[in-house]
């Protein structure tokens, strides 16, 4: 990357871990430069048309907002470009970012290495066709020793509530949720007054273009739609320490796991 990253102090660091802590997600201000930026925003302009696989389609997923089936009007819109890892150099340098490194180092306390099976994409929100995801933590459908983990969301645009930046509900990593608070797919169930009670204290979380969100893998968040008249561009990766192994056989360990210091490009 050409930017020069920051070394954050160890007072700065104390302050982010005691806010992560607390609310389960953090905002790093312009970690990403402008330069390194376009340059992804071209790969992945490059990668959207003609559409370079894996991909995951708005209309396979099924949410809100999203066009019912591959044939109907927006049917092939890429709501993530899967594998961004493994796309370019520059995909695995932004992922083994070193201020992310060091931030990712504090807070698990260890080794830090990224999955490879979890997010590891390019988000490609799109107007028009673009869905809304409802309230649930990432670590539901995850198998870890330790429910452990935490993503780096690196805004490459900015992110507002018009076009589909994540809601939080700060403070939900701390909290158990009983499973008839939870539907058949383990969202939220947005009708009941307990939920409804906690969805109230949700939070937008607004990014400039450079900045990276840190949450925590059982943090409820949740997105609108793109309502904005231009593609929303975002990678996220997700990070666990070394020593935390996903179970042998699920869904977690499809793929080895990156050290981020010694695999950093
Ligand atoms: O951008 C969105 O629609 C939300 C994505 C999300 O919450 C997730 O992938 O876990």
């Amino acid at each position: 990357m050409a930017s020069q990253p920051i070394n954050l102090s160890d007072a700065q660091l104390d302050q982010l871990q005691a806010e992560f802590a607390e609310q389960g997600y953090v905002v790093l201000r312009n970690v990403i430069g402008q330069a390194d930026r376009t340059g992804l925003v071209e790969q992945i302009r490059a990668a959207i048309e003609p559409l370079v696989g894996p991909a995951e389609f708005e209309a396979d997923v099924g949410y809100p907002g999203a066009p019912v089936d591959r044939l109907a009007p927006g049917g092939k819109t890429p709501r993530r470009l899967l594998h961004a890892y493994a796309r370019s150099a520059e995909f695995k340098a932004l992922a083994t970012h070193p201020q992310v490194a060091q931030v990712l180092g504090r807070f698990l306390a260890g080794s830090v290495c990224l999955s490879q099976c979890h997010h590891n994409c390019i988000m490609t929100k799109h107007p028009g066709f673009s869905s809304a995801t409802l309230w649930h933590q990432d670590v539901r459908y995850w198998s870890y020793e330790h429910p452990e983990l935490i993503s780096a969301w690196f805004a490459l645009g900015q992110e507002t509530q018009q076009n589909g930046a994540l809601w939080v509900i700060p403070g939900t990593h701390r909290l158990d949720f009983a499973t008839q608070r939870l539907d058949e797919h383990l969202f939220l169930r947005p009708e009941l007054a307990e939920n409804q009670a906690l969805i109230q204290k949700a939070e937008v979380v607004e990014l400039q273009a450079g900045d990276v969100l840190l949450f925590h893998c059982r943090l409820m968040h949740a997105a609108g739609r793109n309502e904005s008249e231009t593609v929303k561009l975002s990678t996220v990766f997700t990070y666990h320490r070394q020593d935390n192994r996903p179970t042998a056989g699920t869904r977690s360990d499809r793929f080895p796991s990156i050290d981020m210091v010694a695999d950093r490009p």
